[in-house]
């Protein structure tokens, strides 16, 4: 047995990673992505600066996995960069500590209040900004944080703590606590809420869902929004690095060679890039030491970003594991779908988009598709394909409006409309559960095409039905006769069945 990696007892065979003196940045949704993302970019900012003040307090919503890895490291641990050819580890210590909601709510609240923090960030996924089918905040899921927020405000019956359940909650309650801060404290205390999740106008979005939650909360409070609108901003951002979930074989392979067992390794591919709208309402970190982009506009990026990686990615995430495939790098290998992958990419996305900064997105594209072929990350078709109706909307779902609205049906995109209705079909059939929020109405959709039984539910037209669904594409796209037509019909070249309808 070997002694557990620690900020106090470091491996000698790598750099010392900084210990920051102060929490400055709260990050929602502390998974692996975080990890290997932005805490690195912030790490490394610190090594170039010697600017200790941007340590990050993570906060994990689900389990207390995270925090139960990395608090008895000192919040440090190891990220592992897989090269199709060459690998290194590095340590990161720019995360003190991990807390858990459900047990340290009022510790969060406070954190974020505290005037040493300027940021909140978020990787909370898709579905962690609890929104309805039509993109609304969903305010059954956030009830109890909405009660505690009033309750906390003043205006409702107070209480002890409530811990919070929704990450959407944890940032409305912290904000609100924030200006009470700024109230007591006589200052502004402005704060910057930064997502970094794969969404179009991430920013934008977030900040309409806080709106959301305070008009429904304290529809009474304007102080609260006047301080708002004057001291706190939501830049948009996009983010790309290929993090796949930590193997045990991974695990083992980094202990033996930092002779430390860490707990909270992550793993990532060479690449990584990161692109910030420059809209901060304090101070930050000096990111761009480390490589970020501060720019005026991220949307282009942002749009390239979703419709070429990630639209192609789940691509070859359901047409993967309809062909056996368990790993990315072998499903992008597989010539037929890679064909088709290339399809989506070139004939369907490629067109629908301005290049940013005079990139040249052929060459981007052909890039991504030698990352995907990186065997080295263990990245799974499984992991890539979770949470389709959360992540379809931004990754093909502009790219088909569009395209139908040149005049051009998108093949690609139908050919991956056509797995993913595949994929969840097959599920259904074999009584699995569909692993994505809205996975029950999906096995009602396809029970429902079958009369009652999902086994006697045609392909076709589950796909017809599954391209329909609301909230998957663009308003009235779902129902384009072009698309569907051709959805069906690669649908049943999967299937092997004649396109019914
Ligand atoms: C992937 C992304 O799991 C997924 O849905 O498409 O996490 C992807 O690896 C990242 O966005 C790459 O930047």
């Amino acid at each position: 047995m070997t002694d557990r990696l620690h900020r106090d007892h470091l491996p000698t065979s790598v750099d010392a990673p900084v210990t920051p003196e102060s929490v400055g940045i709260v990050h929602l949704g502390i998974g692996a992505f975080h990890r290997a993302h932005q805490a690195v970019y912030t790490e490394q900012a610190a090594r170039a600066t010697g600017d200790r003040r941007w340590g990050i307090l993570g906060v994990t919503q689900r389990s207390a996995s995270v925090r139960d890895q990395l608090r008895p490291q000192g919040g440090v641990y190891s990220v592992l960069t897989a090269g199709a050819r060459d690998s290194s580890v590095d340590l990161v210590g720019a995360v003190l500590d991990v807390a858990w909601p459900a047990e340290e709510t009022e510790r969060v609240l406070a954190t974020i209040a505290a005037p040493t923090t300027h940021l909140v960030t978020l990787t909370v996924t898709e579905k962690g900004y609890c929104r309805t089918g039509s993109g609304e905040l969903d305010l059954d899921r956030v009830r109890p944080d909405l009660d505690a927020l009033a309750a906390e405000q003043g205006t409702g019956a107070p209480g002890e703590t409530v811990a919070a359940g929704s990450a959407i909650g944890v940032l409305v309650r912290g904000l609100a606590a924030r200006y009470r801060a700024a109230c007591e404290a006589g200052e502004a205390l402005p704060l910057t809420v930064l997502t970094c999740d794969n969404m179009v106008d991430n920013g934008h979005v977030l900040e309409g869902l806080v709106r959301s939650a305070l008009d429904a909360a304290l529809p009474q409070d304007t102080a609260l929004r006047a301080w708002l609108d004057a001291h706190v901003t939501f830049p948009c951002s996009m983010v790309d690095r290929i993090v796949p979930a930590t193997t045990p074989e991974q695990r083992d392979a980094v202990e033996g060679e930092l002779g430390v067992r860490d707990e909270g390794l992550v793993v990532g591919e060479p690449f990584s890039q990161w692109v910030i709208e420059d809209r901060f309402a304090g101070p930050r970190p000096a990111w761009e030491q480390a490589g970020a982009t501060l720019t005026d506009d991220v949307s282009v990026w942002e749009r390239a970003k979703l419709r070429l990686l990630n639209g192609t990615h789940s691509l070859l995430a359901y047409a993967g594991r309809l062909a056996g495939h368990v790993t990315m790098a072998e499903a992008v290998e597989d010539p037929a779908i890679r064909a088709r992958a290339r399809r989506l990419l070139f004939d369907d996305a490629l067109p629908t988009l301005t290049p940013p900064d005079g990139a040249d997105l052929d060459a981007y594209g052909e890039s991504l598709l030698e990352r995907f072929a990186n065997p080295a990350t263990g990245h799974t078709t499984l992991q890539v394909s979770m949470d389709g109706t959360q992540k379809i909307p931004y990754r093909w779902g502009d790219t088909i409006a569009e395209r139908l609205a040149a005049g051009s049906v998108p093949h690609g995109a139908a050919y991956a409309l056509a797995c993913w209705s595949e994929v969840v079909r097959r599920e259904a059939v074999a009584g699995r559960a569909v692993d994505d929020p809205r996975g029950d109405e999906l096995q009602r959709v396809v029970a429902t095409v079958g009369g009652g039984s999902a086994e006697a539910a045609a392909p076709a037209d589950v796909a017809r039905a599954l391209t329909a669904l609301p909230g998957l594409l663009p308003k009235g796209v779902g129902m384009d006769p072009a698309l569907l037509d051709a959805v069906a019909a690669e649908v049943a070249e999967l299937a092997g069945v004649p396109a019914a309808g």
